[in-house]
């Protein structure tokens, strides 16, 4: 997969390109990144990208023209659906993440300043993203996080293949617990069953503790999602023992 981003602090994205999994499927090959600045594209004379907005108010409004310049030079370079970067788009799920990772190339857009004038994305983006209903400076780190995402998607990026499908939300489920050495850790043991070696009983443990942790934490995600007999037996054990462990308290 290709992946373009538009921005004007191509620098911050030393971040992934220089470390753990996403630079290794650089290395690899798995996947390409380039980035454009704007500021190559802007006609003006000290390289300005932003401008007062209309109507007044305080802040600034990036460009029209600096942006359109960068993006069709990276769409003419690789191609790919035009992603824009901000709190007005649609939460990014895993599922959209599934859909994307399947595009061999996408060029995403990383705002800076109060946004970008509305008729760039009217006239050039194809799709807007958020990742949380917050406000950053930019849109670099949640291009970031959709890149790093993407990647770990890829074909060949983990090497493990099972352990994509495994995480969080692949199966629509939060994670069950992790533990390794020591088997004691400040007076907490590691439960039972795990240093048992019996697989059929330590998959059931682990698939009712991801049920069970999914009812306290994440009640919407089970609202969306049909339970097997086997999930529904071992989240409504699951909730007995939660009942008692409250009525010990
Ligand atoms: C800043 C601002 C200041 C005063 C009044 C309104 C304002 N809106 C913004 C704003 O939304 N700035 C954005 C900064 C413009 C686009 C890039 N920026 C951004 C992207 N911040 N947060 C994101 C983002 C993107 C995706 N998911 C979560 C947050």
């Amino acid at each position: 997969m290709r992946i373009d981003v538009v921005t004007i602090f191509p620098e911050m994205f030393a971040a992934i390109r220089e470390s753990g999994m996403t630079r290794r499927a650089l290395a690899g090959g798995q996947f390409e990144l380039c980035v454009w600045n704007p500021r190559q594209y802007s006609g003006d004379n000290y390289r300005r990208v932003d401008d007062r907005p209309y109507g007044g108010g305080p802040g600034m409004v990036m460009m029209a023209e600096p942006l359109a310049g960068a993006l069709d030079a990276a769409r003419q370079a690789a191609g790919g659906r035009v992603i824009y970067l901000t709190p007005q788009g649609r939460p990014l799920t895993q599922s959209v993440v599934g859909r994307l990772a399947l595009e061999p190339a996408l060029v995403l857009l990383a705002g800076r300043y109060e946004g970008v004038d509305e008729r760039l994305i009217e006239t050039e983006v194809d799709e807007e993203l958020s990742i949380g209903d917050y406000v950053l400076s930019g849109g670099e780190l949640p291009a970031m996080v959709l890149v790093e995402a993407l990647v770990r998607c890829l074909p060949g990026v983990l090497g493990n293949e099972e352990s994509a499908q495994d995480d969080s939300f692949s199966g629509g489920l939060l994670d069950w617990p992790q533990y390794t050495r020591p088997e004691q850790f400040a007076g907490h043991e590691v439960p039972a069953v795990l240093l048992g070696g019996n697989h059929g009983a330590i998959r059931r443990w682990r698939l009712k503790q991801a049920l069970g942790r999914t009812w306290l934490r994440r009640p919407d995600l089970l609202a969306g999602r049909e339970l097997n007999d086997e999930e529904q037996e071992l989240l409504e054990s699951f909730k007995n023992e939660q009942k008692e462990m409250e009525n010990s308290r």
